[in-house]
């Protein structure tokens, strides 16, 4: 059986609990408390971060390419586009995410007050220019009518914005009707931990 090792309030173990249980299959997840981490994370992960995800002698870590690994241990559902063209343009998209708006959630998760304001600046700005892709009320998900690994990997943010006290303009009706969207589904109320609910009234 694969076990996660996933940080209560990580943005980005959220990522992986929720595959999981969008999967439906049988998994342990070990609750790991971010502030007391276990000496065993830094052997099990060099850059000693959570998500974890251990099956056998196979350790992975980051969030992305762990859920690839689950995506294609475990076809049903497809989270990645079956096209080559369209699973690359997913890969790259994701990439951007990485790079342009969760960078800047490492920074508001690492509680370095002096850079905080700038790294919800740069969220909102990313957040916004997305936002019109929703405006369309045919755009269910981000790639259309079904739910992909993008959804997957944005939904922890779009949850944590009060949170990290994002506030953004009436203009992004529509991509916070994606977000709640995003909530409604079972996999992601199961994926929350009691420390992620709290986080939304
Ligand atoms: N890019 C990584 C980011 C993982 C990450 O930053 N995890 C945080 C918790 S949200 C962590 O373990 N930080 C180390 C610490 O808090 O000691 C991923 O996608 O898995």
């Amino acid at each position: 059986m694969m076990t996660l090792y996933s940080g209560t309030t990580c943005p980005f173990s959220q990522r992986c609990r929720f595959v999981l249980y969008e999967k439906g299959m049988d998994f342990h997840i070990a609750d790991i408390d971010l502030f007391n981490k276990p000496e065993e994370i830094a052997v099990m992960n060099p850059f000693n971060r959570l998500p974890i995800l251990v099956e056998r002698d196979l350790h992975l870590y980051e969030s992305n390419i762990i859920n690839e690994y689950i995506d294609e241990r475990f076809p049903h559902p497809q989270l990645m586009p079956a096209d080559p063209v369209m699973r690359a343009r997913a890969r790259l998209s994701l990439y951007h995410f990485e790079i342009e708006l969760f960078s800047q959630v490492e920074i508001l998760e690492s509680g370095a007050a002096k850079s905080a304001e700038k790294a919800r600046a740069a969220i909102r700005d990313f957040l916004m220019r997305m936002a019109p892709i929703f405006a369309n009320q045919k755009q269910k998900y981000m790639l259309g009518d079904e739910f992909s690994m993008l959804d997957v990997a944005i939904a922890p943010l779009l949850w944590r914005l009060d949170h990290y006290q994002i506030n953004l303009p009436r203009t992004a009706a529509p991509l916070l009707k994606y977000a709640e969207r995003l909530f409604s589904r079972q996999a992601f109320i199961d994926s929350m931990t009691p420390s992620e609910k709290a986080m939304r009234k």
